[in-house]
């Protein structure tokens, strides 16, 4: 029986996720077992880590726009999640297959010096240190020490700069998939290039989050994927391949720092030495990595159009399969290339969770206590309203923070709570309409899926049933199920992806029906929050804040 390993490195964790198959594919009405975990344990780095002075997993910075994290704590998180899996009780050499998740657009800059270094890790000492020089800080590997994270909205102008040059943002977004948007990659490197021309010089290699991490499992550069490379404003989205006139528009030279595209499920190469000898693991195939938001649609068991998720994470995401790429004209949403070779659409709100817990903080509460907020008071919130810009916002676009309230008085606690909830959900719907898809059913994730007080908000909200899937975190569980699907093609055997989801990416446990009474009373208020949105982001008012 094979073991598939998922890794996902998110904003504030790394998680691993270790999936045990039969094989053949069994049927259930056979009597086969169906994939089952048998390992998940994550590590956050801001407890585990802690030196790397990170909050939230991000390193602190003066400027609310600027948004960094230490890629070397990323690879540290990495030696030392191999070593934990090492140390559990599991009959490793079973380990089939590895492949991965990581937050979209980050990107990491490399010498090079980077891949010699892989090439020749010493497998008695740790990771990070080798990487960063060993405390020579002329001999690391990086570049540039921070890697910018999707949380950066410091770009406007490389924004503009990109977009003017493509013949304007609606060309732009037919061409990747998206307009330009401050924490794709392509704006981020050319900040870099204009404002830190020495460090692009230096310059040999940019990954994203995922391609390094893949590159430090197989000891050499690793290509990306179309799911994560959507997420750069570089890529033809339907020719899944770099566009030169994005390149061009973005930095000298670029073509050749940038990693190889190759389709999903690709097996780029076997676990390095260094991990073999430092923790007895096999020569696994690793398997190209991708995007958070692109595994997650495989982790909720979205294979065919119509199913969506809402995934409640640091970010807060809505997504479908599409299968073909219907570009947003509002210029809000997203698509990016899908595991299965079709599309997906997407609309990522940045105020997710940091936003639940500022609200729940600010009030003293814990969980239960927010819970109990949500029951204690009515759908629609007897019409109080607010916006909750806890952050810069990604949806709508928001540069400056600001939390507005309308008919809401600032201690009253529950009601905060009931309307930050409100809010997100009526904005998610709001603003996912431009998929053009028939919601018929939401598959919950992420952390807020716990809560079905959230879940029953999401429910009448949306007016459609909500099943919360079994597995909590559906980007590690689909980076998992990516790695079985690609070793069992590689193997010449035909498995289709509703097979590879099959039970274990699909909901389980109670559906969350929507209550007609407080569907209808969203169906109004919903228009009414629209417009809200809309004037305060047209007043000169939207610069001011009262949080
Ligand atoms: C998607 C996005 C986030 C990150 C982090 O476009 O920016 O969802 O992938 O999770």
């Amino acid at each position: 029986m094979p073991l598939y390993l998922g890794l996902d490195s998110s904003t504030q964790s790394l998680t691993a996720l270790l999936l045990e198959v039969d094989e053949p594919q069994p049927s259930a009405a056979a009597g086969g077992r169906l994939p089952r975990v048998v390992f998940e344990h994550s590590l956050v780095f801001d407890d585990e880590l802690a030196e790397y002075g990170t909050r939230h997993g991000v390193l602190p910075a003066d400027d609310p726009a600027v948004a960094a994290s230490p890629p070397l704590m990323w690879a540290e998180a990495l030696d030392r999640m191999m070593s934990r899996l090492s140390a559990a009780d599991l009959d490793l050499s079973r380990l089939a297959a590895i492949s991965g998740s990581a937050q979209q657009h980050g990107s990491v800059y490399l010498s090079a010096r980077f891949a010699g270094r892989l090439a020749g890790l010493d497998p008695s000492r740790p990771l990070a240190g080798q990487l960063a020089g060993d405390g020579d800080e002329a001999a690391g590997v990086l570049s540039r020490p921070v890697a910018p994270i999707w949380m950066d909205a410091s770009t406007a102008a490389e924004c503009r700069e990109i977009s003017a040059a493509l013949g304007g943002a609606e060309r732009l977004g037919q061409l990747t998939g998206s307009r330009a948007f401050e924490r794709f990659t392509g704006p981020q490197i050319r900040k870099l290039f204009k404002r830190e021309p020495d460090a692009w010089a230096a310059t040999d290699r940019v990954h994203l989050v995922s391609s390094f991490l893949a590159s430090l499992l197989i000891g050499a550069h690793a290509p990306l994927d179309p799911g994560d490379a959507s997420g750069m404003n570089l890529m033809d989205l339907a020719a899944r391949r770099w566009l030169p006139e994005a390149l061009e528009a973005t930095a000298p030279n670029l073509a050749a720092k940038l990693p190889p595209i190759v389709p999903a499920s690709t097996p780029i190469g076997r676990l390095a030495p260094y991990w073999r000898s430092r923790y007895g693991l096999p020569a696994a195939r690793v398997v190209v990595w991708s995007g958070d938001n692109p595994s997650s649609l495989i982790g909720s068991g979205l294979v065919r159009e119509g199913q969506v998720a809402v995934s409640l994470g640091t970010s807060d995401t809505v997504f479908g399969v599409m299968q073909a790429p219907r570009a947003d004209r509002s210029g809000t949403g997203h698509v990016f290339g899908a595991p299965t070779g079709d599309y997906m659409g997407l609309t990522c709100f940045r105020n997710g969770s940091l936003a639940r817990e500022r609200i729940r903080d600010e009030h003293g509460l814990d969980w239960e206590g927010f819970s109990a907020a949500l029951r204690a008071t009515r759908p629609g919130n007897d019409g109080a309203l607010m916006l909750p810009w806890f952050e810069p916002e990604i949806t709508p676009h928001v540069a400056q923070p600001g939390v507005h309230r309308l008919g809401l008085a600032r201690g009253d606690a529950a009601r905060n709570i009931r309307a930050v909830v409100e809010a997100q959900m009526m904005a998610m719907a709001g603003h996912s309409r431009w998929m053009g898809v028939d919601f018929e059913v939401i598959h919950a994730t992420g952390g807020g899926a716990a809560n079905p007080e959230v879940l029953q908000v999401m429910a009448d909200v949306f007016a459609v049933p909500v099943r919360r899937l079994q597995v909590g975190n559906s980007a590690c569980l689909g980076a998992a199920l990516r790695a079985y699907h690609a070793d069992t093609v590689a193997g010449q055997r035909e498995v289709g992806w509703s097979v590879i989801v099959r039970s274990i990416a699909e909901p389980s446990g109670a559906v969350v029906e929507p209550n007609s009474v407080a569907a209808r009373i969203y169906r109004e208020l919903a228009p009414r929050y629209a417009e809200l949105e809309r004037r305060w982001l047209a007043s000169a008012g939207a610069r001011a804040s009262d949080a």
